[in-house]
């Protein structure tokens, strides 16, 4: 079931969690989420690098229905019952919700994920706002935080109308 255990393997062999490549020229992940629906079966992952600027999400997931789903990041780690514990949409300053609506969005606002008639997931999303630690938008802070991936597209305006949450993540650093 997906690569979990071989990316915390390169992870360890690189010898820091924050490696960006091994020996091999993989690249290797500062952090991991590993996707679960409502009945806690995995159904995906999000590995998380540390990019020239903020981050890269690679997302991956099966099991989806096909056809457009918002994807955010919600401002809580913990993924329980119908993952409204995950709170809100990460939106550490404030913002108003929207990539396309308004003068700013959530630092949780991200672009719709895709699934193929086969259910299937695969996108990279650079996501140059988010930092892992960093000073603005950390994604590790104090209660963490989780992938959310929604029923419906979301709209990019005020109203996310992007319905029920499916799957859920919480990010983990990487080899932890
Ligand atoms: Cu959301």
């Amino acid at each position: 079931m997906f690569t979990r255990s071989l990316i915390c393997a390169a992870a360890l062999a690189a010898g820091m969690a924050h490696a960006q490549s091994d020996a091999s020229g993989e690249m290797s992940p500062a952090a991991m989420a590993t996707l679960v629906n409502a009945d806690g079966a995995e159904v995906g992952e999000v590995q998380i690098f540390e990019a020239t600027e903020g981050l890269l999400l690679r997302v991956s997931a099966s099991d989806m229905e096909p056809g457009y789903h918002g994807f955010h990041l919600h401002e809580t780690g913990a993924c329980e019952g119908d993952f409204t514990s995950a709170g809100d949409h990460y939106n550490p300053d404030g913002s108003e919700h929207g990539l396309l609506a308004g003068d700013s969005a959530h630092a949780g606002d991200l672009p719709n994920i895709f699934a193929s008639d086969a259910g299937e997931v695969r996108a990279d999303i650079h996501a140059a706002h988010l930092t892992m630690d960093g000073d603005t938008a950390p994604i590790m802070d104090d209660d963490g935080s989780a992938f959310i991936i929604h029923e419906n597209a979301d709209s990019y305006q005020a109203e996310a109308g992007a319905g029920g949450r499916v799957a859920c993540g919480i990010v983990e650093m990487a080899g932890s």
